[in-house]
Protein backbone atom coordinates (compact mmCIF):
# COMPACT_ATOMS: atom_id res chain seq x y z
CA UNK A 1 0.00 0.00 0.00
CA UNK A 2 1.38 3.85 -0.95
CA UNK A 3 1.78 6.15 1.75
CA UNK A 4 0.64 9.44 1.32
CA UNK A 5 1.99 12.46 3.81
CA UNK A 6 -0.08 15.21 3.99
CA UNK A 7 1.57 18.17 5.91
CA UNK A 8 -0.75 20.68 8.00
CA UNK A 9 1.31 23.46 8.92
CA UNK A 10 -0.21 25.20 12.00
CA UNK A 11 -0.14 26.12 15.55
CA UNK A 12 -3.65 27.54 16.02
CA UNK A 13 -4.55 24.78 18.50
CA UNK A 14 -1.25 25.29 21.01
CA UNK A 15 0.24 27.53 23.15
CA UNK A 16 3.21 28.14 21.53
CA UNK A 17 4.23 29.31 17.84
CA UNK A 18 6.18 26.64 15.64
CA UNK A 19 4.82 23.25 15.07
CA UNK A 20 3.73 25.12 11.82
CA UNK A 21 7.56 24.15 10.91
CA UNK A 22 6.62 20.33 11.77
CA UNK A 23 5.96 19.31 8.12
CA UNK A 24 9.20 20.79 6.90
CA UNK A 25 11.21 19.83 9.28
CA UNK A 26 10.29 16.34 9.47
CA UNK A 27 10.84 16.59 5.50
CA UNK A 28 14.01 17.75 6.34
CA UNK A 29 15.29 14.90 8.18
CA UNK A 30 14.36 12.96 5.38
CA UNK A 31 10.76 11.10 5.80
CA UNK A 32 9.70 10.05 2.19
CA UNK A 33 13.45 8.96 1.82
CA UNK A 34 13.57 6.90 4.67
CA UNK A 35 10.28 5.28 3.68
CA UNK A 36 11.12 4.86 0.29
CA UNK A 37 14.38 3.02 1.24
CA UNK A 38 12.28 0.30 3.03
CA UNK A 39 10.72 -0.50 0.07
CA UNK A 40 7.25 1.19 0.36
CA UNK A 41 5.64 3.67 -2.55
CA UNK A 42 5.65 7.46 -0.58
CA UNK A 43 3.57 10.39 -2.55
CA UNK A 44 3.97 13.73 -1.01
CA UNK A 45 0.63 15.80 -1.49
CA UNK A 46 2.45 18.93 -0.11
CA UNK A 47 1.11 20.85 2.58
CA UNK A 48 -3.01 21.76 3.09
CA UNK A 49 -4.04 25.54 3.34
CA UNK A 50 -5.66 27.60 6.01
CA UNK A 51 -6.12 30.24 8.32
CA UNK A 52 -3.02 32.02 10.13
CA UNK A 53 -2.52 32.21 13.50
CA UNK A 54 -4.01 35.17 14.87
CA UNK A 55 -2.51 34.89 18.30
CA UNK A 56 -5.82 36.06 20.35
CA UNK A 57 -6.80 34.97 24.26
CA UNK A 58 -9.31 32.30 24.87
CA UNK A 59 -13.13 33.19 23.74
CA UNK A 60 -15.67 30.69 25.74
CA UNK A 61 -12.94 28.66 26.99
CA UNK A 62 -11.74 28.49 23.34
CA UNK A 63 -8.23 29.50 21.74
CA UNK A 64 -8.54 29.97 18.18
CA UNK A 65 -11.45 27.79 17.43
CA UNK A 66 -12.64 29.65 14.08
CA UNK A 67 -9.40 28.85 12.78
CA UNK A 68 -8.68 25.24 14.05
CA UNK A 69 -12.33 24.40 12.65
CA UNK A 70 -10.81 25.48 9.43
CA UNK A 71 -7.53 23.30 9.43
CA UNK A 72 -9.59 20.76 10.55
CA UNK A 73 -11.82 20.45 7.97
CA UNK A 74 -8.96 20.67 5.68
CA UNK A 75 -7.38 17.86 7.50
CA UNK A 76 -10.31 15.67 7.35
CA UNK A 77 -11.39 15.83 3.61
CA UNK A 78 -7.34 15.26 2.80
CA UNK A 79 -7.41 12.08 5.15
CA UNK A 80 -10.89 11.14 4.05
CA UNK A 81 -9.43 11.30 0.21
CA UNK A 82 -6.31 9.36 0.70
CA UNK A 83 -8.08 6.26 2.37
CA UNK A 84 -10.96 6.42 -0.06
CA UNK A 85 -7.59 6.18 -2.83
CA UNK A 86 -6.43 2.79 -0.97
CA UNK A 87 -3.02 4.90 0.50
CA UNK A 88 -1.86 4.70 3.86
CA UNK A 89 -2.75 8.86 5.20
CA UNK A 90 0.58 10.00 7.16
CA UNK A 91 -0.37 13.79 8.67
CA UNK A 92 2.33 15.28 9.15
CA UNK A 93 1.45 17.92 12.03
CA UNK A 94 0.90 20.49 13.61
CA UNK A 95 -0.42 20.67 16.35
CA UNK A 96 -2.22 17.67 17.75
CA UNK A 97 -5.70 19.80 17.76
CA UNK A 98 -5.80 18.00 14.25
CA UNK A 99 -6.17 14.46 14.93
CA UNK A 100 -10.40 15.77 15.24
CA UNK A 101 -10.04 15.35 11.71
CA UNK A 102 -7.99 13.01 11.08
CA UNK A 103 -9.32 10.55 13.16
CA UNK A 104 -12.69 11.87 12.22
CA UNK A 105 -12.23 10.50 8.79
CA UNK A 106 -10.21 7.37 9.70
CA UNK A 107 -13.71 6.60 11.77
CA UNK A 108 -16.09 7.17 9.12
CA UNK A 109 -14.15 5.58 6.28
CA UNK A 110 -13.80 2.20 9.22
CA UNK A 111 -17.75 3.06 9.81
CA UNK A 112 -18.41 2.77 6.01
CA UNK A 113 -16.47 -0.59 5.55
CA UNK A 114 -17.70 -2.39 8.73
CA UNK A 115 -14.21 -2.48 10.03
CA UNK A 116 -13.03 -2.61 13.67
CA UNK A 117 -10.97 0.75 15.02
CA UNK A 118 -8.06 0.77 17.20
CA UNK A 119 -6.74 4.11 18.16
CA UNK A 120 -2.95 4.13 20.10
CA UNK A 121 -2.52 7.73 21.44
CA UNK A 122 0.86 7.89 22.17
CA UNK A 123 1.08 10.98 24.21
CA UNK A 124 2.57 12.65 27.12
CA UNK A 125 -1.32 14.20 27.86
CA UNK A 126 -4.41 12.65 28.29
CA UNK A 127 -5.80 15.56 25.21
CA UNK A 128 -9.02 15.36 27.38
CA UNK A 129 -9.75 18.77 28.30
CA UNK A 130 -12.72 20.74 27.66
CA UNK A 131 -14.35 24.47 27.32
CA UNK A 132 -14.80 24.07 31.22
CA UNK A 133 -12.10 22.55 32.39
CA UNK A 134 -9.39 23.50 30.31
CA UNK A 135 -6.54 25.23 32.46
CA UNK A 136 -5.51 27.41 29.00
CA UNK A 137 -8.05 27.10 26.04
CA UNK A 138 -5.69 25.30 23.62
CA UNK A 139 -7.15 23.07 21.86
CA UNK A 140 -4.47 20.82 21.43
CA UNK A 141 -5.32 19.73 25.02
CA UNK A 142 -8.80 18.59 23.62
CA UNK A 143 -8.70 16.23 20.60
CA UNK A 144 -9.41 12.97 22.74
CA UNK A 145 -12.67 14.58 24.30
CA UNK A 146 -13.96 16.22 21.13
CA UNK A 147 -13.55 12.37 19.36
CA UNK A 148 -15.36 11.01 21.92
CA UNK A 149 -18.65 13.87 21.81
CA UNK A 150 -17.10 16.44 24.49
CA UNK A 151 -16.05 19.59 22.83
CA UNK A 152 -17.68 22.62 20.36
CA UNK A 153 -20.38 21.62 18.04
CA UNK A 154 -18.13 22.41 14.95
CA UNK A 155 -15.45 20.00 15.77
CA UNK A 156 -18.12 17.21 16.79
CA UNK A 157 -19.59 17.11 13.73
CA UNK A 158 -16.86 16.80 11.11
CA UNK A 159 -16.95 13.03 11.14
CA UNK A 160 -20.36 12.98 10.65
CA UNK A 161 -21.35 10.80 13.90
CA UNK A 162 -21.10 12.10 17.50
CA UNK A 163 -19.20 10.86 19.14
CA UNK A 164 -16.81 9.75 16.30
CA UNK A 165 -15.28 7.41 17.97
CA UNK A 166 -16.13 5.40 21.44
CA UNK A 167 -13.69 5.35 24.17
CA UNK A 168 -12.95 1.84 24.53
CA UNK A 169 -11.25 2.21 20.87
CA UNK A 170 -8.41 3.93 22.67
CA UNK A 171 -5.17 3.10 24.06
CA UNK A 172 -3.22 5.57 25.41
CA UNK A 173 0.35 5.60 25.99
CA UNK A 174 2.84 7.19 28.12
CA UNK A 175 0.79 9.87 29.72
CA UNK A 176 2.12 11.58 32.36
CA UNK A 177 0.88 15.13 32.34
CA UNK A 178 -2.94 15.49 32.90
CA UNK A 179 -5.04 18.39 34.42
CA UNK A 180 -6.96 18.21 37.47
CA UNK A 181 -10.64 18.05 36.13
CA UNK A 182 -9.11 16.22 33.13
CA UNK A 183 -7.94 12.97 35.40
CA UNK A 184 -12.06 13.22 36.87
CA UNK A 185 -13.26 12.67 33.01
CA UNK A 186 -10.88 10.83 31.59
CA UNK A 187 -11.51 8.38 34.53
CA UNK A 188 -15.42 8.79 33.82
CA UNK A 189 -15.29 7.93 30.57
CA UNK A 190 -13.33 4.65 31.52
CA UNK A 191 -10.29 5.44 29.15
CA UNK A 192 -7.64 2.79 28.72
CA UNK A 193 -4.64 5.09 30.12
CA UNK A 194 -0.92 3.32 30.03
CA UNK A 195 0.50 6.23 32.46
CA UNK A 196 4.50 6.14 32.65
CA UNK A 197 3.96 4.66 35.78
CA UNK A 198 2.37 1.48 34.40
CA UNK A 199 5.36 1.88 31.94
CA UNK A 200 7.80 1.58 34.72
CA UNK A 201 5.98 -1.01 36.46
CA UNK A 202 5.39 -3.40 33.45
CA UNK A 203 7.87 -2.61 30.82
CA UNK A 204 6.95 -1.16 27.41
CA UNK A 205 6.65 -5.27 26.54
CA UNK A 206 3.93 -5.81 28.33
CA UNK A 207 2.12 -2.14 27.73
CA UNK A 208 1.76 -2.95 23.94
CA UNK A 209 1.09 -6.79 24.40
CA UNK A 210 -2.01 -4.95 26.14
CA UNK A 211 -2.87 -2.10 24.05
CA UNK A 212 -2.55 -4.39 21.09
CA UNK A 213 -4.82 -7.38 22.44
CA UNK A 214 -8.25 -7.87 20.33
CA UNK A 215 -7.02 -7.04 17.40
CA UNK A 216 -7.64 -9.30 14.45
CA UNK A 217 -7.28 -8.19 10.66
CA UNK A 218 -10.79 -6.64 10.52
CA UNK A 219 -9.02 -3.58 12.47
CA UNK A 220 -7.99 -0.90 11.11
CA UNK A 221 -5.07 0.43 13.51
CA UNK A 222 -4.40 4.07 13.87
CA UNK A 223 -1.49 5.94 15.71
CA UNK A 224 -1.30 9.01 16.94
CA UNK A 225 1.94 9.98 17.68
CA UNK A 226 2.64 13.71 19.60
CA UNK A 227 6.50 14.09 19.81
CA UNK A 228 6.29 14.97 23.11
CA UNK A 229 5.38 11.48 24.60
CA UNK A 230 9.35 11.08 24.14
CA UNK A 231 11.68 11.80 27.03
CA UNK A 232 12.53 15.23 26.95
CA UNK A 233 16.32 14.21 27.10
CA UNK A 234 16.11 12.76 23.21
CA UNK A 235 13.24 14.72 21.97
CA UNK A 236 13.74 18.72 22.79
CA UNK A 237 12.24 20.04 19.92
CA UNK A 238 8.77 20.08 21.13
CA UNK A 239 6.99 23.16 23.08
CA UNK A 240 5.22 21.17 25.90
CA UNK A 241 8.10 18.99 27.10
CA UNK A 242 7.51 16.67 30.27
CA UNK A 243 10.14 14.85 32.00
CA UNK A 244 9.95 11.01 32.74
CA UNK A 245 8.96 9.61 28.54
CA UNK A 246 10.01 6.84 27.12
CA UNK A 247 13.44 6.20 26.25
CA UNK A 248 14.84 5.79 22.84
CA UNK A 249 14.67 1.76 23.30
CA UNK A 250 10.99 1.93 24.80
CA UNK A 251 9.87 4.27 21.80
CA UNK A 252 11.43 1.46 19.26
CA UNK A 253 10.04 -1.39 21.18
CA UNK A 254 6.75 0.54 20.91
CA UNK A 255 6.97 0.96 17.23
CA UNK A 256 8.26 -2.51 16.10
CA UNK A 257 5.19 -4.36 18.58
CA UNK A 258 2.98 -1.56 16.05
CA UNK A 259 5.02 -2.92 13.28
CA UNK A 260 4.36 -6.22 13.64
CA UNK A 261 0.28 -6.32 13.47
CA UNK A 262 0.80 -5.93 10.00
CA UNK A 263 -2.74 -3.59 10.70
CA UNK A 264 -1.02 0.11 10.37
CA UNK A 265 -3.57 2.37 8.46
CA UNK A 266 -3.09 5.67 9.37
CA UNK A 267 -0.63 7.78 11.38
CA UNK A 268 -0.38 11.37 12.92
CA UNK A 269 3.16 12.99 13.44
CA UNK A 270 2.31 16.06 15.99
CA UNK A 271 3.65 18.75 17.71
CA UNK A 272 6.93 18.73 16.36
CA UNK A 273 8.41 22.11 17.68
CA UNK A 274 11.59 22.63 15.44
CA UNK A 275 11.43 26.16 17.17
CA UNK A 276 12.38 24.17 19.75
CA UNK A 277 14.68 21.44 18.48
CA UNK A 278 18.87 21.21 18.15
CA UNK A 279 19.60 20.90 14.52
CA UNK A 280 16.75 19.18 13.81
CA UNK A 281 17.70 15.83 15.79
CA UNK A 282 14.24 15.50 17.45
CA UNK A 283 12.88 15.27 13.44
CA UNK A 284 15.43 13.08 12.76
CA UNK A 285 14.21 10.64 15.63
CA UNK A 286 11.23 11.02 15.02
CA UNK A 287 11.94 9.26 10.72
CA UNK A 288 14.49 6.79 13.06
CA UNK A 289 10.81 5.93 14.82
CA UNK A 290 8.38 6.23 11.97
CA UNK A 291 11.03 3.75 9.86
CA UNK A 292 10.69 1.38 13.15
CA UNK A 293 6.48 2.10 12.97
CA UNK A 294 7.00 0.86 9.12
CA UNK A 295 8.50 -2.25 9.59
CA UNK A 296 12.25 -1.71 9.73
CA UNK A 297 14.42 -3.83 11.18
CA UNK A 298 17.77 -5.02 12.17
CA UNK A 299 17.33 -8.82 11.27
CA UNK A 300 14.80 -10.41 8.72
CA UNK A 301 11.79 -11.52 10.45
CA UNK A 302 11.40 -15.13 11.35
C1 LIG B 1 -2.51 21.00 28.66
C2 LIG B 1 -1.38 20.76 27.67
N1 LIG B 1 -3.03 19.74 29.14
C3 LIG B 1 -3.62 21.82 28.01
N2 LIG B 1 -1.79 19.91 26.66
C4 LIG B 1 -1.06 19.43 25.63
O1 LIG B 1 -3.35 22.95 27.62
O2 LIG B 1 -4.73 21.34 27.91
N3 LIG B 1 0.15 19.69 25.37
N4 LIG B 1 -1.63 18.60 24.77
O3 LIG B 1 0.86 19.11 24.35
MN1 LIG C 1 1.31 16.14 24.36
MN1 LIG D 1 -8.58 1.07 5.94
MN1 LIG E 1 -1.18 15.63 22.26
Amino acid sequence: VAIRLIGAPTDVGAGSRGASMGPEALRVAGLREALQALGLRVDDQGNLAGPANPWQPPLDGYRHLPEVVAWNRAVFMAVRDALDAATLPVLLGGDHSLAVGSIGAVAAHCRARGRKLRVLWLDAHADFNTSAITPTGNLHGMPVACLCGHGPQELLALSGTVPAIAPHCLRQIGIRSVDAGEKRLVHGVGLDVFDMRTIDELGMRQVMDMALAGLDDETHLHVSFDVDFLDPDIAPGVATTVRGGPSYREAQLCMEMIADTGLLGSLDVMELNPAYDVRNRTAELAVDLIESLFGKATLMRA
